[in-house]
């Protein structure tokens, strides 16, 4: 062999390895890990940060405008509507405190994630959209609902033919929900701002004929994302490009429901059905509930014929999973996310004993919630796969205990 083919060949086989470590990001990781993170967020994840420029960029805060004069993220509200109705959303700027510090961020009705829209299926509901953000333009996108193309949220500049709403003006949105199960909305204009500035909502579309019937304790709209931060601020979003990754911009701390502290009650034995979307604009989220047991009853097509046993949910961005968990024991269980490198915290369960029905009765439970346990002796799997069993007798049984513990 010559020396020059040799030498080709070594060459080549540096190349191939470089490559081969750009890819699988560790490379990536290692050239741009770089800046002061916050302390006091447990969701915080080490990544590769692009450096950031601070001129042309998008910012939560308004030039010249200061973080302390935007007003305080509200809790999101579960907004429930029925056929015909109208509901106004305007596109706004919030603070919300994330890894210990107030930061700015956009917001569908001054929350972060915007309300949780439930509606019938098969009803048609109007929302006008309102933009007052002045900088970004927002649009309505609903996502996995199929609708007329002109509702879609999607700009003619990208092939669509929804106007956005540009600063100050408003565009209305006709949307028919002709599928039951979980969907959401967000701008579909630059994703890595919209998503990662906190533009992002649940649709739940409810089916009370069929869908989702197994009987549980309580549901949870539950969405993950994640937001890049930098000396305790969201790094600023170039205007006129995308930085890193295509489409979106890996976070460094993971938020569920718009915080970095999330958390919910529940009761030894209860099953919480949780509806999770990814609303990410590029991360994968593998979770789990260990010591919980996960029921996979349904995704983005709504409910599944067959339910499974899962050890964790592999959720991509934009996708929806429905899963039921149940809590055998009393104890604070953790929601974790895990990587081939790592495992984090994304939230807790706290896990409390039930509370004897004479003390409920006396007033001590929380309205609306059964603390009752539904589900008697049928937790291994069945050839069915079902824990409770949906039919109408059982939803009935389940109806009149709820009422009979909310008074
Ligand atoms: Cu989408």
């Amino acid at each position: 062999m010559k020396t020059s083919t040799l030498i080709s060949l070594l060459l080549s086989g540096i190349i191939l390895i470089l490559s081969a470590l750009f890819l699988t990001g560790w490379l990536n990781g290692a050239m741009f890990m770089h800046g002061n993170i916050p302390s006091g967020s447990r969701n915080m994840i080490m990544h590769g940060t692009p450096k950031s420029n601070t001129t042309g960029t998008i910012q939560g805060v308004p030039t010249g405008g200061k973080l302390s004069d935007l007003p305080e993220a509200k809790p999101t509200p579960i907004v429930d509507l029925k056929d015909g109705d109208t509901y106004d959303m305007t596109v706004s700027r919030v603070k919300k405190s994330i890894g210990g510090s107030e930061v700015a961020m956009f917001a569908y009705n001054g929350s972060v994630p915007g309300p949780v829209i439930r509606a019938p299926k098969g009803s048609t509901i109007k929302i006008r959209l309102t933009n007052t953000i002045g900088e970004m333009d927002a649009t309505l996108h609903s996502h996995g609902v199929r609708l007329n193309e002109a509702f879609d949220g999607v700009p003619p500049d990208q092939g669509g033919k929804t106007p956005v709403s540009g600063s100050g003006n408003t565009v209305d949105y006709t949307i028919h929900f002709p599928d039951a199960g979980a969907f959401w909305y967000h701008p579909h204009v630059r994703d890595d701002i919209g998503q990662g500035m906190g533009l992002y909502g649940n649709y739940i579309v409810t089916d009370t004929a069929s869908r989702f019937a197994n009987p549980v304790n309580r549901e949870e709209y539950v969405i993950l994302s994640d937001i890049l931060l930098e000396n305790r601020q969201i790094v600023p979003f170039p205007k006129d490009r995308t930085d890193h990754s295509l489409m979106g911009r890996y976070g460094n701390t993971l938020l569920v429901n718009g915080t970095d502290q999330y958390s919910f009650d529940a009761k030894k034995g209860d099953v919480v059905r949780m509806y999770l979307t990814n609303a990410a604009s590029a991360r994968t989220f593998q979770l789990n509930i260990p010591g919980a047991k996960l029921k996979l009853v349904g995704s983005d097509s709504g409910k599944y014929g067959k339910e499974t046993f899962v050890d964790s949910v592999l959720i991509g961005p934009s996708e929806r999973y429905v899963v039921e968990a149940y809590f055998p024991k009393a104890e604070t269980y953790t929601l974790t996310h895990t990587t081939p490198d790592k495992t984090y915290t994304l939230g807790s369960v706290n896990v409390s004993e039930q509370i004897p029905l004479s003390s409920e009765r006396r007033g001590v439970g929380v309205r609306g919630i059964i603390h009752k346990h539904l589900i008697p002796s049928t937790l291994t799997p069945t050839p069915s796969m079902r824990w409770g069993n949906s039919s109408r007798s059982t939803r009935s049984r389940q109806t009149r205990i709820l009422h009979s513990h909310s008074g």
